[in-house]
Parts: C-alpha cells; structure tokens; sequence
C-alpha cells in the first residue's frame, strides 16, 4: 500500500507533538507512551498496526543470594596488594574472590505485542502519526477509500490500562482484527470476550529445578459503537463499527499478586467509564504535571517540519530551537511516563524494551545511568517523578545492600556497586569494574537535592535520613588511611577503588584499573558526607555522627592537580591514561553533578577541571549519547554557553534517534534526561547556594522564556529575555527565606514569603 502525506489537509501538529509523514518501520521510530508502569511503542501501521508492549516488574531473574564466600579475605588480600602497589596481582584476586557468584544478571523483558490488522487495499492518503507531548497520546490519521480515519492510544496512569481508540468520520466503518502474542513462553486465549495473553518466564530454580520465573498477562477488551464483535480462534474481529474502544490491562506476578486477577480488576473498573472519561481523566493527570514547565527559545512558527527531517537538518548544521523545546519537553514527558509514585525508577531504557535480552539487561546502572535518569526530576519541577528511586532504593536496594556490606567488606550501613536488578542485586557484577562500591552513596546525593528543592523536611527526616546514614555509615567503615610510603599516607582513601570503567597506565608501563582513593570516590564521599553533615543540622539529630563525619572529611585524601599539565588527576596518581578521550568522565563529579568544585568557590580546581574536560573532548570524548549530555552539564557550570551549546547540537545531531531517543547507541535512555537536564541547566543553576539566572544563554536563543523552573532553596522561577538579556520574570518560594539571586555579575538577596510571586529585581 501506499501512503502519501499532505500536510496541508490539516492544521499542523501542536508545537510540542513529534510528528512524521510515514509509520514507523523500526522500533527506534515507534513512539513511547506509558503510565510509568505499563507502556508501549506505538508504530502508527497500516494495514497492520503493532503495539509493542511492556511492564515495568516483568524481569527474567529472581532472587538469589549471590555473595562471595571469599570477600572478606579477598578484601584484605586486594588491599594489602595494592598498597604494595601489585596492581596486577590485586586485580587477578580481586576477580576470584570479590565478585558475586554468579556475577551476571537477568534481563528486563517485554511483555508482547498487541496487533491490529486493517483491511488490506486500501489507498491511504493525508497520513501522518503524532505524539503530542502535551496531551501524553500518540495519534494516527489518513484518509482512506474517502473517508477519515483517527486512531489514538494513550496509557492512563489514573486508570492503569492502555486506552486505543479508533474512529472514522462516517459511520460503519472501522473494521479490524486484534491478536496478541509473543516471541516466546506465553499462549494467547480468548476468556469471556476478552482477548488474554499468558504466561511464565522459564528460570528454573538453581537447587529444585521448579520454575520460579515471574507469571504475567496481558488482557484486552474491545468494546464497539455498531457493527459486530466476533471471536475467531485467538483473534477479535470487529466489522463494520462506527467507533471502536480498546482497553489493555497487564500485569506480573512480581508484587507476589496474580496477573490475571489483576488485569481483570483493572479492566472491569476502567470499562465503567466512557471513551470521553478515560480521555479526560488521563488528560487532567497529565497536565497537572506537564504544563508546569514552559520552555520557549524564540521558535514561534507552527511546526510543519516532521520530526525526523528536523533531525536531518540539525545535522547538516541547522540551529533548530524548536526542535531543542521539543527534546527538552520529551525529557521531561519520558520522565512522567517511566516513572510515577509507587512506580519502579526508570531503567537503562525507561520502560520501553523489546528484548528478551536487552542491551545490559534494561537494567538499573549505578555508576552513571541511573542518576542522570533523574538529573532533570527536580529542576524540571517533577519531583514525584523522583519518588520511586527513594521507593527502589529503601524497598529493594538497602536490606541486600547491608548484607552485602556486611558480607563482602564486614562494614556496617548499606552499598550497591555498579549495577543492580529488582531482585536485590547488591553485589559486584561482571568483572573487577564491578568492584565498586560507590553505587548506594551516589544514589543518596538524590535524596538531599529532593530535599534542597522541595524543603520537605518530613521527607528528609522518614525516608531520606535512614538512607542517608546507612549508605555514610558503610563509607566510614570503609575507608582506610593510607599507610606510609603511598600517595595521600596518613590520609583517608577507599580501597580497593577504580574511576568507573576507565584504565590507566603506571609508570612500569602495565595498565591496570585497581586503585586506592579514586578521585570520583574521593568527591562522592565528600558528597555524602557534606550532605549528611547538612541533614543533621536541618533536623537537629545524630551530634556524635555528624562529628564523626566531619573528622573523616577533614582526613580525607585531597584532591590532586597535576603538576605535568594543570588537570585535575582522575586518580590520586598522575597516571597516564591508555583512552584519554574515556566516555566517563568521573573525576568531574565534583562540578556536576557534585557541587565541590565552583567557579567562583574553588578557582583553582575549576580551571583544573576545565582542563581535563578539555584534553578529554580534545581526544574524542562524548561518544555516547550520556556522555554528550553530561558535558552539555560541565559547560554550563563553566559558564560557556557556546560550548554547551555545541555539545547538545552534536547530541542531537550524533546520539538520537528518529523518535528522539537517546542513542548510545543502541538505544540508551540516559542521554535524553540528561539533555534536558542540560538545557536546564544552561537556563538556572543552584547548586553554590545562589539562584543563578540565564548563566549559559547560548546566542541561538536570543529571545525566550521559561516557566516554572526550580531552583535548590525551594523557589519557582520565570525567566523572560530578549536580545540574550534578561527582561523579567518571578519566583515563586515553597517556604519563607531570603534568596541569593544572580545575574551576570550582580547578586542580590530577596526576601521572599511563602507561597507569594515577586516579580524579578532589576539587574541594572
Ligand atoms: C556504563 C557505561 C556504558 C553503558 C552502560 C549501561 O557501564 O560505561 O557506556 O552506558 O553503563
């Protein structure tokens, strides 16, 4: 069949909808929606239509004590060698005793595939296939044999089933089929007019044998305005309807409930509503958090270029501002579809899998991955959206976490290393990059900027503290001092430690990854502790811990500028490095995410980090789609707009897809909230204890303004500029305080009431 477009048949798209001439081929040019828990790639086909779907709990896996009998002597064999400076042989230890057994994970999976199938020979004109931003639904239109055709499908977190909705504009008219299946270890049968899929996934239990792998379904009604339903086999047919409405529920057996149960509760509750209920409870949802952020870059034409010929043009070098509202939004609408109270956090793709075995199992990385999901949470004024990472790391994380503490360091308080599951997986994964306890401390830097941002102080007493505590009170345990005769001696170092992923070559020309007292490690301490220091004093507790803290800061290994060429060392030693352009950058932790290292606070280690940030993009660093994001990130806190500005051109141009996801490649969900992240943080910053307005306004966006932006301190800030300088604006505070405003090189100090709007000081 042919599929022609002409966009002048209708009005173009709304500003904020991803849109396209031709349905998706690939899955990379399907479009997402979801409810944060159940979700789906919507590929807009004809004559055959697939939904591509997933929930959130469906893992392969289960749970299973996989620590390392060996640990603790082998931690005490790995440090020894590595004081004695025996790399090699610590590394070779390190991979015998230190790791988890086994030490490999299972894969997130998903859940099937819906299809619908149209008849075939028709001639279909006028097509396109939209996602609206805004509205949270992906529409496809065409004419065809002269009538309308419209179908939408959006997936309600209120009501928790997928909604599809197909109308035609002339009567008697929408006829299909509806199958449902999957690649492998699920049946679809029809139970009473409902269309169910089923089924278990094969993992066997490692002892018994018996199949402990998680049970799923999936159940779909239809339900027609006219015209016939009919059941065939394992299919529904409908003919000649005049309006057709399509609810899918699914569910695992995860929470320890059953599916089908589930599903049929869901399904029977959101059948009582009526298609225009079901679209305006989802709608208001959706709005309530959408709309609080309004990004305009001075882009005020329609938007009548697709989506995938936008991204052509950006990259042949065109400066698209829409394009870049548009990528800043989808950020913050895959947030909201990925993750919502009582939800699981956003995986490595968010919800959104195809793969039985997904690219590093769709699963929760914690040496970058999982925290640059929610760089965009708080500052995008999403903070619910924050809530399920708090919810994965005290239900899931923290018991495991303090065994594996327990077992594999003998340390009080609780760890993850670089990767984990939704099995409790705690230990270190894959090889000796594994052995890296720094996951659970990173995580918590999550629950103080909660806290600065919202000034939910009942938060950070019940769920933030304990977290916080138990991650400080297993870095206390430990840490070492480093003996006499090695770098940093007397001091505080972490053993045995690496820069995440990265090598680095000694003098004797072995290269090697093991270490003491990495930098990143060093600024994630400093992190924790300076954020547990500061929870302490807000709520008046934990006197005898908090000194504790102080005095580890105070001995702890400093950090290192090199004397050869002014970089701030990545390790405590001025190692050379085998990949100088290394997509990790870790050791910049301290100026972003961290906030150790400030232009105006730390001169001297700011123009050290510039530095290294430069020798690494100077030798190809940003390759992968989170590593473009995060330097878009080091450029604003640089305050170098061009150079930000760069960065997310080429992020946009070089790692995303035709449906604007993130490419590492393959598809990588991190990269898209960590450009939005960026993009935010070329507009505001917070983290030096000042509001700082517009600190890295690139000279693309002359002319802007953005709504409802937040800021650390609890405030809320609209922001209108012209010509590149600031015009006006409000801020808004959550709670009574006085706010360090600044803009360009002046600073002013507003005292501000709760609740109450005031409009911007002029800056002069
Ligand atoms: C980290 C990165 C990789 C990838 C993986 C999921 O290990 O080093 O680039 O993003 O996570």
């Amino acid at each position: 069949m042919t599929l022609r477009s002409s966009v002048a048949a209708r009005p173009a798209p709304d500003r904020l909808s991803l849109w396209y001439r031709q349905p998706a081929t690939q899955w990379v040019e399907a479009l997402p929606i979801g409810n944060g828990r159940l979700g789906a790639m919507v590929f807009g086909g004809l004559p055959a239509e697939r939904f591509q779907l997933n929930e959130e709990t469906l893992w392969d896996g289960a749970p299973r004590d996989r620590h390392n009998p060996e640990a603790l002597q082998g931690l005490a064999d790995v440090r020894r060698l590595l004081f004695a400076g025996r790399n090699e042989e610590a590394t070779q230890c390190a991979e015998q005793s230190l790791l988890g057994v086994p030490c490999r994970i299972d894969s997130y999976q998903p859940i099937g595939d819906l299809h619908l199938q149209f008849p075939a020979g028709e001639i279909a004109a006028d097509y396109r296939r939209d996602l609206s931003l805004r509205d949270g639904v992906a529409s496809t239109r065409y004419q065809a044999n002269g009538v309308g055709y419209r179908r939408e499908v959006w997936c309600s977190a209120v009501d928790q089933v997928l909604v599809i909705r197909l109308r035609a504009d002339q009567p008697g008219q929408i006829t299909f089929a509806a199958m449902m299946d999957r690649e492998t270890a699920a049946v679809t049968a029809l139970d009473a007019g409902d269309l169910v899929l089923r089924g278990q996934i094969p993992r066997p239990h490692p002892v018994s044998g018996e199949n402990v792998g998680l049970r799923f379904a999936a159940r779909l009604r239809v339900l027609a305005r006219g015209g016939r339903v009919t059941a065939v086999d394992d299919r529904l047919e409908v003919q000649g309807a005049d309006e057709a409405l399509l609810l899918l529920a699914a569910a695992t057996s995860f929470r320890g409930n059953d599916p089908e149960a589930q599903c049929q509760r869901q399904l029977t509750a959101a059948a009582c509503l009526s298609a225009r209920q079901l679209w305006q409870r989802h709608l208001d949802d959706h709005r309530t958090l959408f709309d609080r952020v309004s990004l305009r870059l001075g882009a005020d034409g329609p938007n009548t270029v697709p989506t995938d010929e936008r991204l052509a043009a950006g990259r042949a070098g065109a400066v698209d501002p829409l394009l870049i509202e548009q990528y800043f939004q989808f950020g913050r609408y895959l947030l909201m579809a990925s993750s919502r109270p009582g939800t699981l956090p956003a995986n490595l793709q968010g919800l959104w899998n195809d793969q039985l075995n997904a690219p590093w199992n769709s699963d929760f990385h914690t040496n970058i991955n999982l925290q640059m999901n929610y760089w965009p949470a708080e500052v995008a004024n999403l903070a619910e959206c924050h809530l399920p990472l708090f919810d994965y790391m005290e239900r899931l994380l923290a018991g495991p976490g303090a065994e594996t503490a327990r077992r594999h360091y003998g340390c009080g308080g609780w760890v993850v290393h670089h990767l984990s599951d939704v099995w409790g997986f705690t230990e270190p994964a894959d090889g000796v990059w594994g052995v890296w306890p720094m996951g659970a401390a990173w995580l918590c830097q999550h629950l103080y900027e909660h806290y600065c941002f919202t000034q939910d102080r009942q938060f950070l007493a019940t769920q933030a503290w304990p977290l916080l505590q138990g991650a400080a009170r297993f870095l206390l345990d430990f840490l070492v001092e480093a003996p006499p005769g090695t770098p940093a001696a007397g001091r505080l170092v972490t053993s045995p430690s690496h820069s995440p992923e990265n090598r680095f070559r000694k003098a004797d020309g072995t290269v090697s990854m093991f270490t003491c007292g990495a930098t990143m490690d060093l600024m994630i301490v400093h992190d924790l502790f300076t954020n547990c220091v500061a929870a302490a004093r807000v709520l008046g507790t934990a006197d005898a811990f908090r000194e504790e803290l102080e005095s580890a800061l105070r001995r702890l290994a400093p950090l290192q500028i090199s004397p050869r060429d002014g970089r701030l060392q990545e390790w405590l030693e001025d190692y050379d490095e085998p990949e100088p352009g290394h997509r990790h950058m870790s050791h910049l932790f301290g100026l972003h995410p961290g906030h150790q290292i400030t232009l105006q606070g730390t001169p001297a280690l700011a123009a050290a980090a510039r530095r290294s940030l430069e020798h690494r993009l100077a030798h190809g660093g940003g390759h992968t789609g989170w590593s473009r994001a995060w330097i878009v990130s080091f450029w604003a806190r640089f305050a170098e707009p061009e150079l930000a500005f760069a960065n997310l051109q080429a992020l946009l141009g070089t790692c995303t897809l035709p449906n604007l996801f993130d490419n590492h490649p393959p598809f990588q969900i991190d990269g898209n909230f960590g450009g939005t992240a960026g993009i935010a943080e070329m507009l505001l910053q917070s983290h030096d204890g000042t509001v700082h307005l517009l600190p890295a306004l690139p000279q693309a966006w002359p002319d802007g303004a953005v709504r409802g932006l937040c800021a650390r301190g609890g405030f809320v800030v609209d922001l209108d500029w012209q010509n590149g300088t600031l015009v006006g604006g409000r801020i808004r505070a959550r709670v009574a305080g006085l706010c360090r405003l600044r803009y360009r090189e002046r600073t002013v100090e507003l005292p501000l009431v709760a609740g109450e709007a005031v409009a911007l000081p002029p800056f002069g």
